[in-house]
């Protein structure tokens, strides 16, 4: 099903030796002052684009330490699969390793469980069934510099998301390795990244047993059919289809499974959502029910123009971009090129999964010069539909309005 992709393990390990081998540093000193910069369109959008981070290609600088990298977001027009070197990166903690020995990482499979377990890199790749997935991993907080009125946090654009092919070893199999206990309620994972005191609460997050069972949560150790980039979690990640990356823990190296739900700060206190529709609030509303942030919601973008755009009024033009339906698959994108007035089916690319991202293409018709709002609608296979009207939370999570680019025929 996917093209010529089979990584033999041999090749794997050899080139997790070679990913691991060098000292990768870097810091504000090694930022390079690029002259190139992009500006978002929001209120201090100004980007600087920056080729220093090891393994990285030309990214948006949101900060340095702990890195917040945007993908530019002309990289989504190349193709379904977000290239390793321009996938976003995020890190909340600054004590980050700048190197890790594949040979001797380790992942601690603990607590709640009949034996603890634990499994190096060539266990893991030789004892285990593989499996793989294409799946997209988004910030929460992914287009939050959007919001209006504006809330704190990374004020990204809509480049803190990629999609991938994940290859690795199903959680339940790690887990079933342990033996979960009965009455076991939660697991808990965490990376090898620490805060830079010890009062910064070591970012963790924590699924239900079942979903950490449901056979579709995988602990990857490769993306897109290569070692994962240090920056993206190397040399192992979770990988939680359909759910916002919070809960995709990098670096991953303690699996803990709990019998009393989990009450840390990264569970607790951040990433909580409105537990009300659409995750959507007032600006100022009190009182509100929170639950920690879960599955993603469908989205859709045009790709190959953007904002402000001249086009050809003498002919036809193909519109083209991506659409993912958030925790399940895309059923129909709509494009409107009249301000939302009347709307046509999109035609679909290649379906690689229910979690990827999915390509779409439909034509505009100019019929005369001027201006043309063109807007576009994602509904996935639950029949959940892109809202009109952004929603609004304090957190600046889970934002999914249609999109409207304007374009000028002439
Ligand atoms: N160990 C660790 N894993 C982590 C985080 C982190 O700070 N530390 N951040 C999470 C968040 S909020 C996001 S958006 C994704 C980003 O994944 P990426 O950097 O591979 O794009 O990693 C998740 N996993
Ligand atoms: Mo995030």
């Amino acid at each position: 099903m996917i093209d010529g992709y089979n990584i033999r393990r041999r090749q794997l390990l050899q080139s997790f030796v070679a990913a691991s081998a060098g000292c990768l540093t870097w810091g504000l000193s090694d930022v390079a002052r690029a002259a190139n910069a992009i500006t978002l369109p929001f209120e201090n959008g100004l980007r600087e684009l920056t080729t220093a981070f090891p393994q990285k290609g030309e990214m948006l600088l949101l900060r340095s330490r702990p890195p917040l990298l945007e993908t530019p977001f002309s990289v989504f027009d190349q193709g379904i699969f977000t290239p390793n070197d321009q996938f976003f990166v995020r890190w909340h903690l600054a004590g980050i390793p700048t190197s890790i020995d594949a040979r001797s990482f380790r992942v601690r499979i603990h607590g709640s469980v009949h034996r603890e377990v634990v499994l190096g890199l060539a266990e893991l790749t030789r004892d285990f069934e593989r499996v793989e997935l294409a799946a997209v991993n988004q910030c929460a907080g992914n287009s939050r510099g959007f919001f209006n009125p504006r809330v704190a946090g990374g004020e990204w654009g809509n480049g803190a998301m990629g999609n991938a092919r994940w290859t690795g070893v199903r959680l339940r199999d790690i887990l079933d390795r342990a033996g979960v206990k009965a009455g076991a309620v939660q697991v808990r994972f965490n990376g090898a990244d620490a805060g830079a005191i010890p009062a910064t609460p070591d970012f963790v997050k924590t699924l239900g047993v079942d979903h950490a069972r449901d056979g579709e949560v995988m602990v990857a150790f490769a993306m897109n059919g290569k070692p994962l980039p240090l920056l993206n979690g190397f040399p192992l990640r979770l990988v939680v289809p359909g759910w916002y990356s919070t809960y995709w823990v990098k670096m991953l190296n303690d699996i803990e499974v709990i019998d009393t739900p989990d009450t840390n700060f990264w569970m607790a206190k951040a990433y909580q959502i409105p537990d009300t529709p659409h995750a959507n609030v007032s600006p100022g509303q009190s009182g509100v029910r929170t639950v920690p942030i879960n599955r993603m919601v469908p989205r859709s973008f045009i790709t190959n123009l953007s904002d402000g755009a001249v086009v050809d009024a003498a002919r036809a033009q193909t519109i083209r971009g991506i659409a993912f339906g958030g925790d399940t698959g895309v059923r129909a994108v709509h494009l409107s090129t009249d301000n939302g007035m009347t709307w046509t089916l999109a035609k679909l690319g290649q379906n690689v999964g229910k979690y990827s991202f999915r390509r779409w293409e439909a034509q505009l018709l100019p019929r005369h010069a001027g201006q043309y709002v063109l807007k576009v609608k994602a509904m996935n296979d639950d029949g959940a539909q892109q809202p009109d009207t952004p929603n609004w939370n304090p957190g600046g999570y889970m934002r999914n309005v249609v999109e409207s680019i304007t374009v000028f025929a002439a």
